[in-house]
């Protein structure tokens, strides 16, 4: 066999540069782009932590990987099969294996070192200044604030759901468990994942800089609508998440008597409230009697639950995050506060002129239209008659005006 120009033809040189220049274009551009799940974009003190263990175990990594693809490829070219004689046979070189073993040796301690005391600091729990119960179901996400004397105080119970709303460079700790399978937590840009696993309570640090709503989404594929299980950290100056805390503490208010809001609430409380709670509706029988109207999932969800709808519209999104309660318009002017507004911004809530009324129609009119659910009567009947999701319930659409007036007043 003769030898052989190793080299590349020119015009097949230059395609293979334009090919890795755009290739490159493409990487760095997608870096520079707006990313609200981004890694490399940390927020707070937790995900800065692990932040400032990746980039350099990563370019120490990088720098090793492209040593090591440089020599294959050189091996490879240099040395391939031209029908040479065999090369003289060796056996070791003590001084180079040895060499080989220490370095790889002395390096994975330089990264083990700091990664265990990562990983320490991570689990760290004794300056906890809040804690948050947060439970996973399909697909959606649940948080109860217990009564304590943490993030600031909080007198009663609240729980809420899809948006996660914490003070602002607080040390936070969550509760994290699951109602029915395994679905994992993860607001990137405030700290890793952790899963949540039925039957079990894991912990997760969390702590932001500034006011802002963090994005995050289910890591653990979940069933049929995992990529529908959002959630939304949101971090509020402490003196703005007491109002927060002031107005889901609220007493409820009933609609005006007449109004449509008030027919939404005799619809609400025949139709939804089985399910969905709302602290302090009550129902009044023809002798005078109030009673109150508690909500009974456990007999109706697969995972025994749904989201508590007590002041729906001091969230910006419904079912697992996916959708916006806001407008474009609307949603962009909260998102893209400046940290000293977005606490006002974000209390303000959803107003009837903010209200996306098209997203929140279809869902009342038809949910598993909207979100794929195990939510038929058939399905149903292979979970024990219990739903994993919300049915559609046929109501009609003066019946949907009068629930979207009662949703959006403040109970
Ligand atoms: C059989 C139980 C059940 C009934 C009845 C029911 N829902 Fe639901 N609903 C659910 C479940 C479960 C979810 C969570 C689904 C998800 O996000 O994947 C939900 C989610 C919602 C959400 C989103 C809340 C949030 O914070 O994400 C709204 C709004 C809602 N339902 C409104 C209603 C209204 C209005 C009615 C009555 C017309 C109603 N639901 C009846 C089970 C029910
Ligand atoms: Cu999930």
């Amino acid at each position: 066999m003769s030898r052989r120009d190793t080299r590349l033809p020119a015009r097949r040189r230059r395609t293979l540069g334009a090919v890795v220049a755009g290739a490159a274009a493409l990487v760095l551009g997608g870096c520079a782009q707006d990313a609200p799940q981004d890694t490399w974009q940390p927020a707070g003190d937790n995900a800065q932590k692990i932040h400032d263990l990746q980039w350099p175990v990563f370019l120490v990594a990088g720098v090793i990987g492209v040593i090591v693809l440089a020599v294959v490829a050189f091996a490879v070219v240099r040395f391939r099969d031209r029908g040479q004689p065999m090369p003289e046979q060796s056996h070791g070189k003590p001084a180079l294996e040895i060499a080989l073993t220490i370095l790889p040796a002395l390096i994975l301690v330089g990264v083990g070192i700091p990664t265990v005391s990562t990983v320490f600091d991570l689990a760290e729990e004794a300056d906890t200044e809040c804690i948050i119960n947060v439970t996973g179901q399909q697909w959606w996400w649940e948080y109860d604030y217990p009564v304590q004397d943490g993030c600031g105080g909080i007198s009663a119970p609240i729980v809420t759901s899809g948006q996660l709303v914490i003070p602002a460079d607080t040390n936070v700790l969550l509760r994290l468990t699951s109602r029915d399978v395994i679905h994992s937590f993860w607001i990137p840009k405030l700290n890793g994942k952790k899963d949540t696993v039925p039957g079990r309570v894991h912990t997760l640090r969390m702590q932001a800089d500034e006011p802002g709503i963090y994005a995050g989404q289910c890591t653990e594929f979940c069933g049929l609508s995992h990529a529908n299980m959002k959630m939304e950290a949101v971090a509020l100056f402490p003196a703005d998440f007491q109002t927060w805390v002031a107005n889901q503490l609220e007493d409820y208010q009933a609609p005006a008597e007449g109004s449509l809001a008030a027919e939404g609430e005799a619809t609400f409380t025949a139709n939804c409230a089985y399910c969905h709670q709302v602290n302090g509706l009550t129902t009044t029988a023809p002798d005078g009697s109030v009673t109150p109207v508690l909500a009974n999932p456990d007999e109706f969800v697969v995972s025994g639950a749904a989201p508590n709808l007590t002041n729906l519209m001091t969230r910006n999104t419904f079912a697992g995050a996916t959708w916006d309660l806001l407008t474009e318009e609307c949603r962009d002017r909260v998102w893209n506060a400046p940290p000293e507004e977005f606490g006002e911004r974000y209390l303000a809530g959803v107003s009837a002129d903010c209200l996306n009324e098209v997203d929140l129609r279809e869902w009342i009119r038809n949910a598993p239209a909207k979100k794929p659910m195990y939510a038929t009567a058939d399905q149903a009947a292979n979970s024990g008659g219990k739903f994993r999701g919300m049915p559609a319930l046929g109501l009609n659409e003066s019946q949907i005006d009068q629930i979207i007036a009662y949703l959006l007043e403040r109970h």
